[in-house]
């Protein structure tokens, strides 16, 4: 097993977080602009979960207009910044500063937006893209009766996964309408409407429903595709676990259909193997493992103090795991391990700690470290709130640059 110091020398990964690639531990974005021409505060959830942020968050990174994020702890997470309390009462996210004005809802956030930078391709009112605002609602809520509600006959699921579908069906035709694989003739304000939900769609039907939105819709699949060529969409892309465990407590309750389907990609999404899950599709980046790497390397106090397993033989695990990762060379980890690897594996949370593949190489070394160690596992993930994930445990450690 590897040393701490050992594994340091393993990565050199490193993003500029200013002006590089979209990612969510920035603080700043300049796009190449001075820190004197940011004129906008996106607030934003510690978790990069809320998807109404990531509507706001996508079309800012495309249209590369210099902001600040500054990070807000959502209610099921634990207890909201007070100093956001006084600026939003409600506590709602996301909330965006524009000069000195201060805007709730992100319809009205785009389009006091749009009115100081202009449209990302159409506006928000356009006559084109009203329609298809429209259609995204009437798809989530089509979505919500199907997952949000416990099934009361085989029939009632049935009928809910028929309208679902029959509104895909709408959303298929829309595409088809223009010849590239966006909703109008190029990217524009329609993509960053849609995205939030039809990615936590993509996740929760696979894993609560056994139906693979990208892989049933070959437009949709070819929408994918086209998200993911972007570094903006990847830098906010999240994987299955992630939303698969943090949407109950946002929704009120996601809903198992018990079908066989379904009860293999459980499994599949919780325990891997995850290689091929129609989550992601472009190929993976030769940094994956660096990433993860230097991603555990900084925050491992952290992750060492909130683990069930005792903190010098949780180290040792993580380091074999690590070791692992970065090697192929399998260490035994100490007894117990099994526990404290799979704790951390269910917590490993895409896109805040790490991008999708590094996620899915960290959650790999540690499944077969802690099946070394027996088949033992964590605690399992609360269903009500996420009080495991609350930020106030994850401040940055000393070992933190
Ligand atoms: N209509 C609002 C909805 C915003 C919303 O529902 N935000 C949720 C998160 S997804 C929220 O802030 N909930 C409070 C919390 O979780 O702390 C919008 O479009 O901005």
């Amino acid at each position: 097993m590897l040393s701490w110091t050992e594994l340091e020398a393993l990565t050199d990964f490193n993003i500029d977080r200013v002006n590089g690639p979209t990612n969510s531990q920035s603080r700043l974005r300049l796009f190449g602009h001075s820190e004197s021409d940011v004129r906008v505060t996106l607030y934003r959830d510690n978790h990069a979960w809320c998807p109404y942020c990531q509507k706001v968050w996508l079309w800012l990174e495309e249209k590369q207009i210099p902001y600040r994020i500054d990070k807000v702890t959502m209610f099921c997470y634990g207890t909201k910044e007070s100093w956001y309390k006084r600026k939003v009462p409600s506590g709602m996210l996301p909330a965006l500063a524009l000069d000195d004005r201060l805007i709730t809802e992100s319809d009205d956030i785009l389009m006091a937006l749009e009115q100081a930078f202009g449209p990302l391709g159409w506006s928000m009112e356009d006559a084109k893209v009203i329609p298809l605002r429209r259609l995204e609602r009437l798809l989530f809520r089509a979505w919500c009766s199907w997952l949000c509600y416990p099934r009361s006959s085989v029939r009632a699921e049935q009928n809910n996964r028929e309208r679902f579908v029959a509104v895909v069906a709408e959303v298929e035709k829309a595409l088809a309408s223009t010849p590239g694989p966006y909703f109008l003739e190029e990217f524009s304000v329609v993509e960053p409407v849609f995205t939030p939900y039809v990615e936590r769609m993509n996740a929760s039907l696979y894993y609560y429903k056994g139906y693979s939105l990208r892989e049933e819709n070959p437009r949709l699949k070819d929408w994918f595709a086209a998200m993911e060529s972007r570094p903006t969409y990847r830098g906010t892309q999240s994987d299955f676990h992630t939303h698969v465990h943090d949407l109950p407590p946002q929704m009120g309750g996601c809903y198992e259909n018990g079908e066989p389907q379904m009860l293999a990609n459980k499994a599949r999404v919780d325990n891997g193997p995850w290689d091929g899950l129609p989550e992601v599709m472009y190929p993976e980046p030769e940094t994956s493992r660096q990433e993860a790497l230097q991603r555990a390397i900084k925050h491992y106090k952290n992750m060492t103090r909130v683990n069930p397993m005792e903190d010098g033989a949780f180290d040792e695990a993580l380091r074999c795991a690590l070791t692992l990762m970065m090697t192929g060379e399998a260490c035994t980890p100490p007894p117990g391990s099994d526990v404290g690897l799979r704790y951390l594996r269910d917590r490993v949370n895409v896109p805040r700690d790490m991008s999708i593949y590094a996620a899915r190489r960290f959650r790999e070394a540690l499944e077969a470290t802690a099946a070394l160690a027996g088949d033992g596992q964590g605690p399992p993930i609360p269903l009500q709130h996420r009080r495991d994930q609350d930020p106030a445990n994850f401040r940055p450690s000393e070992m933190a640059s």
